[in-house]
């Protein structure tokens, strides 16, 4: 068998070894609480969580439907390190900082910086965590007010034992992307106000939530509903079980065999009279649920960043560690080529991601101009789109640096490809942003445009200020320049936009 055994890469504590993460932090937020407490979570990730988050991989979901006796059940059994990421996520406040606010504009960026250090090593948790970000803002805009207000208090609590996740059901079998025409399920309005929901659900992520928000058409008396977008509602809908212990109004189908994301369930759910409130108004539905897909977006660009910075890190390690031609890797100027411009993507993005959450602080402190506004709709599904297909190329290239070792599954390397894989397919394909990114040129009236262009030439004109602009500098400047007049042409003939757009 010889005697060499290699030695395996090393996590560290994730907000130490991270010399941008700390510097972004320090410069922004130079609170010793806020510093102290990312110290320590980035210690407990890499001493204690990251082996829960494995435990995850290895012991999947699975679902019971029928009991011995025959009676169905829709038992989805998880596992206890999926459970021990529930409470973790509760106490260490994973969602309750963006909403606790004692940081100001800048409290997004706190938990965003806690969520970065937790996503690689979370098992996938960040999934139920960024739905439960995005019920908690839907709720937020629309009012915290009955139904909603106790469950508001519970995505948003610390407390381990009264904290709920939520899901976010749009996808049926007819469309993903194009919900507003695929979406069959109806509501059926009741006599005291509430409703109940008949349809099927094709997609439901971390489908253990307590609660989830859903669209649906309203039925009128004669039993008809409005086609299109314009008859799509937003309803809330708690899942339980009666006295009998059945769920109520859902028969669990099956759970879907997936690529990546094994770590938690996704579900094909039949609602079969499931009581929900509409918490939109009548037609509002896609309008409403749109806050839940930005915070949803935002916490997807993190988590490709999050899978950048953590196989970095490994490789890395790693390349101080392994010996190949007679010296460490980390001694190979290809190698140490290739980490570089890994790194150079991984804290790209990082920047890019970090922004966004700076904007979105911003709105909700109610400081942002109308130029952040703007900036802010349109950089989130940039973000994302770009960050979903940036994960999958510098995973893998990180994988590759661990040579054939990458490639085997015990290491956990290859799940870390797997789950980048779905950064760019839910939340949005890249096309369906693409498109997103037009419909909010249109919906300004470019002045997304017109908001980009400025925020970028002040960055320029700043860095004119200090030195002396290079060539590929100033030809990026000229180009934008060019591109303004675009943007202000599409502003002030708007209609040639909207023709676009159409
Ligand atoms: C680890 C990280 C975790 C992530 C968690 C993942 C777990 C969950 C996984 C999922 O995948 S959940 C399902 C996600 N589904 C999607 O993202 C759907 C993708 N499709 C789209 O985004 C379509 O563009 C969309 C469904 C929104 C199109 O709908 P419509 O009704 O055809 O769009 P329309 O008519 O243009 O817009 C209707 C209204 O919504 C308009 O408002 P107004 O009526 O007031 O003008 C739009 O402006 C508004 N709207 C649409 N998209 C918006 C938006 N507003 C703000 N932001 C947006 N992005
Ligand atoms: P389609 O809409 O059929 O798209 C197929 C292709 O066509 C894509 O490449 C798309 O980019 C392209 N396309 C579509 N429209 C256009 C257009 N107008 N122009 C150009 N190209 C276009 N959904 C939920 O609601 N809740 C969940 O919890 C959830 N969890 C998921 C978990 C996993 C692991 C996965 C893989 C998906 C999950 N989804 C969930 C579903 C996900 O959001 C959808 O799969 C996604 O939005 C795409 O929809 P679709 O599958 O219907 O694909």
């Amino acid at each position: 068998i010889g005697c060499f055994f290699q030695e395996r890469p090393v996590l560290k504590n994730s907000f130490l070894e991270d010399a941008l993460l700390r510097g972004y932090v320090s410069r922004h937020l130079p609170q010793e609480a806020v510093i102290s407490d990312l110290c320590a979570f980035g210690g407990r990730v890499a001493d204690e969580i990251d082996v829960w988050g494995r435990d995850c991989e290895v012991s999947p979901p699975q679902l019971v439907q029928y009991d011995p006796w025959g009676r169905r059940v829709d038992h989805i059994h998880t596992s206890a390190a999926w459970k021990r990421m529930k409470d973790l996520s509760a106490q260490e406040g994973l969602v309750s900082i963006g909403y606790e606010r004692h940081y100001g504009e800048w409290s997004r960026v706190y938990q965003m910086s806690k969520l970065f250090l937790f996503s690689p090593s979370s098992g996938l948790y960040t999934c139920p965590l960024a739905m439960t970000d995005g019920a908690a803002k839907v709720i937020e805009s629309l009012g915290i007010s009955w139904p909603v207000e106790k469950a508001f208090n519970r995505l948003t609590t610390r407390k381990a034992e009264d904290f709920w996740t939520s899901g976010q059901w749009m996808t049926e079998r007819q469309g993903g992307s194009d919900v507003a025409n695929g979406t069959e399920t109806v509501a059926v309005p009741q006599m005291d106000g509430s409703y109940k929901l008949y349809g099927y659900k094709w997609f439901t992520s971390a489908t253990d939530a307590d609660m989830t928000l859903t669209l649906a058409r309203v039925q009128d008396a004669s039993g008809s509903t409005t086609s299109g977008s314009r008859g799509l509602s937003l309803f809330y809908a708690e899942v339980c079980r009666d006295e009998s212990g059945q769920l109520k109004g859902i028969e669990v189908q099956k759970l879907k065999d997936k690529l990546g994301t094994r770590q938690m369930p996704t579900a094909e759910l039949l609602l079969d009279g499931l009581p929900a409130y509409r918490i939109s108004v009548e037609g509002r539905g896609v309008a409403s649920i749109a806050n839940m897909l930005t915070i949803t977006r935002i916490h997807n660009s993190l988590s490709a960043a999050g899978a950048m910075r953590r196989v970095v890190q490994l490789a890395r390690d790693y390349a101080t560690r392994r010996r190949a031609f007679g010296k460490l890797l980390k001694d190979h100027p290809l190698h140490v080529q290739t980490l570089a411009r890994m790194e150079v993507e991984t804290r790209a993005a990082f920047l890019l991601v970090m922004e966004v959450c700076r904007l979105l602080g911003k709105e909700e402190t109610g400081i942002a101009t109308e130029l952040d506004t703007h900036l802010l709709r349109l950089l989130t599904p940039v973000v994302k789109l770009y960050t979903g297909k940036q994960a999958v190329a510098v995973v893998s290239e990180g994988l590759e640096s661990f040579g054939g070792q990458g490639y085997i599954e015990d290491t956990g390397l290859p799940g870390l490809l797997r789950d980048a894989q779905v950064l760019s397919i839910w939340e949005g394909t890249t096309n369906v942003l693409s498109l997103d990114v037009l419909r909010c040129v249109a919906r300004s009236a470019g002045m997304v445009f017109h908001a980009y262009f400025s925020h970028t030439k002040s960055l320029l004109a700043g860095a004119s200020g200090v030195c002396t602009l290079s060539p590929a500098v100033q030809a990026v400047h000229g180009a934008l320049s060019k591109l303004e007049l675009v943007a202000q042409d599409a502003i002030t003939k708007e209609s040639s936009y909207l023709d676009l757009a159409a």
